[in-house]
């Protein structure tokens, strides 16, 4: 097997990571993404291509063109509030674009092609589960979530039918390269604004919201190792460390050395909240400790840390 690889979704913060990561390792690397140019953190050897995971027979030509023996398939709409606002481009572009590619990649997924699929935790939707793993039911409560739940489905079936496609249930990640519009980037970006007197508060929506953030850095390690392990199959990728909203403001309001409470520079703005939101979800990642031998390494202080510092020095310069 040869080591070129294919990014679906490169200029996303997993697709950064990920392919920078790939190219230090000797493997050639193709990747697409939507904007006509690459994003400018991607390592410079890296092949780039503009095309839409909907335009089937363009990725086509390019896997074949490219010789492509690992797929990573992390393009698609990520953000939950976009996607209860444009649920039939969410199902198109996170489902039925993938369906297309997987049975236009029918010959070679049964021989030599492996395909990984980014399958996500909101799937688990409203659980009274304490902790989730591979084998905890899906109860998706946004279109997002269903629509990465029934890829998630039909992944299985290929791999029934022997293809390599696997799927990683990740939980939420976070890095420097994650988009304002998530609540993490949102708080250290807004708290580090705050810190510089550019703004006096952040607004958010659900304040009670919990979940399991980990490093996206870790996360696309177990990408890799997913890919390259023995079978095909779908783990859990998780910290199995429950975290707050409020946790992730104190983390920052330390780091910057901020000097407000948390209740002066917070405010409430009921416009945020989802038409139906994920309570708390915490990942069980032992099947991804034993088999694939993963484990995160950034705790969620350092990641929130790291990531509030990387803001301040960002709007200092800007
Ligand atoms: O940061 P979030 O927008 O991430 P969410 O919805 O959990 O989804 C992310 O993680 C999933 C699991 O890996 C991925 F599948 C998905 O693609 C994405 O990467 O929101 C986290 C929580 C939610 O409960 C949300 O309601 O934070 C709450 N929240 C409260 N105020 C907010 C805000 N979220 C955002 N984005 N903005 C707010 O102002």
């Amino acid at each position: 097997m040869n080591r070129n690889a294919l990014i679906l979704g490169v200029n996303g913060q997993d697709g950064i990571l990920l392919s920078n990561i790939l190219a230090s390792r000797d493997f050639f690397v193709f990747g697409i993404g939507k904007s006509a140019k690459p994003h400018p953190a991607l390592n410079s050897t890296i092949s780039y291509y503009s095309i839409d995971i909907r335009d089937t027979k363009d990725l086509l030509e390019l896997i074949n063109k490219g010789e492509i023996t690992y797929i990573y398939n992390l393009a698609g709409i990520s953000s939950v509030a976009y996607s209860f606002k444009n649920p039939s481009e969410t199902f198109e572009v996170n489902t039925l674009a993938v369906k297309r590619l997987l049975e236009a990649l029918e010959d070679k997924l049964q021989k030599d092609v492996r395909f990984y699929q980014a399958s996500s935790s909101e799937m688990f939707g409203i659980t009274d589960t304490d902790t989730q793993d591979e084998s905890t039911a899906f109860n998706p409560v946004s279109p997002y979530a269903e629509s990465k739940v029934e890829t998630h489905l039909i992944c299985r079936e290929w791999r029934k039918q022997g293809a390599f496609v696997s799927a990683g249930i990740l939980f939420n990640h976070e890095s420097i390269y994650r988009p304002e519009s998530f609540v993490t980037r949102k708080i250290t970006s807004g708290l580090a604004r705050v810190k510089l007197g550019i703004q006096d508060s952040i607004s958010l929506g659900n304040l009670t919201a919990e979940r399991d953030w980990g490093f996206a850095g870790d996360y696309v390690e177990a990408m890799s190792l997913m890919i390259h392990h023995s079978k095909a199959d779908e783990f859990v990728v998780a910290t199995g460390k429950k975290h707050s909203i409020g946790d992730i403001v104190e983390v920052v309001i330390e780091s910057l050395g901020i000097t407000k409470t948390s209740s002066e520079i917070v405010r409430l703005d009921p416009s945020l909240m989802r038409p139906q939101d994920v309570k708390c979800l915490v990942g069980n990642p032992s099947k991804s400790h034993i088999e694939l031998g993963w484990s995160p390494k950034k705790s969620f202080k350092d990641l929130i840390s790291e990531m509030a510092l990387h803001d301040l020095n960002l709007y200092k310069s800007k």
